[in-house]
């Protein structure tokens, strides 16, 4: 029996997040990514200023001349978080096969469900009916009998869409379709093939295999075999994070080392907090900069003993900056943690320090939970202040990628 996956991704998630809680803006051009005066891009466009031209990833300020009219929005994370959270319970409660992929997107198993539902469309038909009354958001849902079509077909149906290839048609589903509609195949692949004459999936799935190896290498049959409809991919239940990382763009690039430290204190403590949070210690600390033409570094350091302090991770962090020599004003600053562990106390507790440390991370994060992630500030991060100004969430910094 051929398998029945389903790919369900929301509708313009932050704007539709956004339009649900303010019905006034429902029907209206809306984007989310920032006011048209910031630096920034869009980072969700609702259909109605989509029909404008505008998208994903496009300068805010494109955005602004090509739809003026549109209500442009900050954007708030937590929000998106929560409604994710909803958004995935609900899933859940149609099938324990279920797979998160990003905020506003899984994949879920159904096979053999249609003995409950009547049919796989049928399923599908209930969980768009859920999310939409519950929510108050549009999902759209693509079935097929591996991931891949999956994907492609939810796309396809976008917006408010439900599509089911049946099996034994994924091939021919796919091959009228442009190559970039094939997930796995980036700008620079595309070219690739274009500049072979290649520019359906069909031809794709037809190309000779030892060609298409040679411009692409060992990626190029793996590619193949999902122009041809093949994906056997399972879905895999979520997996503990791997990295906890925050980053942000400042308004304007910045050779201040003052704000630099600053903003390296507080996004330790959003990843110390979300560490402690998850109940895990890091072995390793990783900072980012990327300066104004863009060029991007990263330093590492792998500390001698796990640790979930948000000093730990600053100061690592600090370490790591001082050796650099910012020779261009910085646009991005971020820190990461990645080699989680359990925790293991022992050895810690005989450094009274460290242990000191724990304990007033601990309360501080009672008093954050409770009071919101400003009702506390470090010495360094006041300054933050007068340039973020600070909300229940913590500081709203200029995109919402970014606050989180
Ligand atoms: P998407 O599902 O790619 O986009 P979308 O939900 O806004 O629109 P649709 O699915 O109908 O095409 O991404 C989900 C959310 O992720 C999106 O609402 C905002 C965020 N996001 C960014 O922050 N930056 C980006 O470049 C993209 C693509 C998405
Ligand atoms: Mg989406």
């Amino acid at each position: 029996m051929a398998r029945r996956i389903m790919h369900i991704d929301l509708d313009a998630f932050f704007v539709s997040v956004e339009q649900a809680l303010n019905p006034k803006l429902q029907g209206k051009p809306v984007v989310v990514g920032g006011r048209p005066d910031r630096r920034g891009v869009v980072a969700s466009a609702s259909y109605e200023a989509r029909a404008f031209g505008l998208h994903a990833g496009m300068p805010l300020v494109t955005a602004s001349r090509l739809c003026p009219q549109a209500v442009f929005i900050e954007g708030s994370f937590p929000k998106y978080r929560e409604a994710s959270q909803k958004f995935m319970a609900i899933l859940a409660e149609f099938s324990p096969y279920l797979e998160p992929v990003s905020l506003d997107e899984a994949y879920l198993d159904a096979t053999g469900f249609e003995s409950i539902y009547g049919s796989t469309h049928q399923m599908a038909v209930n969980i768009k009916q859920r999310i939409r009354d519950e929510l108050k958001l549009i999902a759209s849902i693509g079935i097929a009998s591996g991931k891949v079509v999956a994907k492609v077909a939810s796309e396809l149906s976008k917006p408010d869409g439900l599509v089911e290839v049946a099996a034994g048609d994924e091939r021919s589903f796919l091959a009228p379709l442009p190559i970039a509609k094939l997930p796995g195949i980036g700008k620079k692949t595309e070219r690739i093939l274009t500049s072979l004459g290649i520019h359906t999936i069909g031809e794709l799935s037809i190309m000779p295999l030892s060609a298409l190896k040679s411009h692409l290498g060992a990626s190029g049959e793996l590619l193949q075999r999902y122009a041809s409809g093949i994906d056997d991919r399972e879905i895999e239940p979520p997996s503990a994070a791997k990295s906890i990382s925050r980053e942000t763009t400042f308004g304007q690039d910045t050779r201040d080392r003052l704000l630099l430290k600053a903003t390296l204190r507080y996004l330790s403590e959003r990843v110390g907090s979300e560490l402690r949070q998850q109940g895990k210690q890091a072995r390793c600390v990783t900072l980012k900069l990327r300066y104004s033409d863009f060029t991007t570094i990263t330093r590492r350091h792998t500390l001698g003993q796990a640790s979930d302090t948000d000093q730990t991770i600053f100061d690592t962090g600090l370490k790591l900056l001082k050796r650099i020599q910012v020779k261009q004003p910085v646009r991005l600053i971020g820190i990461g943690v990645a080699s989680l562990v359990e925790p293991g106390r022992q050895l810690d507790m005989l450094d009274s320090s460290a242990q000191r440390r724990e304990r007033l991370n601990r309360a501080i994060d009672r008093i954050r939970n409770k009071y919101g992630f400003t009702a506390i500030q470090t010495g360094r991060t006041m300054r933050l202040k007068d340039i973020f100004p600070p909300d229940k969430g913590g500081y709203t910094l200029h995109t919402p990628s970014l606050s989180r």
